[in-house]
């Protein structure tokens, strides 16, 4: 696997706005992989794929989800999870993509899930704070990100289970279940830092 065809294909997959989002990413998750001893080069090529199938026709992505083995639920809910799952079974599928961790972290850099990897929290938060988003509580997340890539990915999934509360839609459980796994994190952490551990 060569990485320059990689991102040749890649910004195939997408028009230009998405590739420059796309880019923004890859810049985000490495400056995160750093500040928070996570791997780079994973963490980079998961971000560089993360938004591979977004772009694609949404009949597409629904044939995938069914024809693929994909988990079925998905259709219950937002469209805007699809892709996340799409994603991951076509990099795997066209490119040959193989590191669990690396297609985890594209599975669920949307929706999160329980126990997220260092991998996945980064590039979950990185598409939250690219410099090229903005959206009402952005630099909120940015500031949290600074410290914390738990409290980053609170505040970033606040920020989209009110706006689907607000849009009356449907929120996927996995997304409470992220959220919930996080905050418990914070909380033991900040008992062990009580105790002096
Ligand atoms: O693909 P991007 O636009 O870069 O960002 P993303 O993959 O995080 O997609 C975010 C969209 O998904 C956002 O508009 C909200 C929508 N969405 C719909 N239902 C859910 C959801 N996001 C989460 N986390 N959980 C949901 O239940
Ligand atoms: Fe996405
Ligand atoms: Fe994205």
């Amino acid at each position: 696997m060569n990485l320059e065809t990689l991102r040749e294909a890649t910004r195939r997959q997408m028009p230009d706005k998405r590739w420059k989002h796309t880019l923004g990413v890859v810049e985000t998750s490495v400056k995160l992989a750093e500040r928070f001893g996570g791997d780079a080069a994973k963490a980079e090529l998961a971000a560089l794929l993360h938004d591979y199938a977004k772009a694609w026709p949404i009949d597409r992505q629904a044939m995938v989800i069914r024809e693929r083995g994909l988990p079925p639920e998905l259709l219950d809910f937002d469209k805007e999870l699809w892709h996340a799952h799409v994603g991951a079974w076509a990099v795997r599928e066209e490119h040959g993509i193989d590191d669990e961790e690396v297609l985890d972290a594209i599975r669920y850099h949307t929706s999160g899930r329980e126990r997220m990897t260092l991998t996945d929290k980064i590039v979950c938060l990185a598409d939250y704070i690219e410099p090229g988003r903005d959206f009402p509580g952005v630099n909120k997340i940015r500031r949290l990100a600074e410290h914390s890539l738990e409290e980053g990915l609170v505040a970033g999934f606040d920020s989209t289970i009110s706006l689907l509360v607000e849009k009356g839609k449907r929120i996927f459980p996995l997304t409470v279940i992220a959220r919930n796994g996080l905050i418990d994190e914070l909380k033991k952490r900040g008992q062990s830092e009580l105790q002096g551990g």
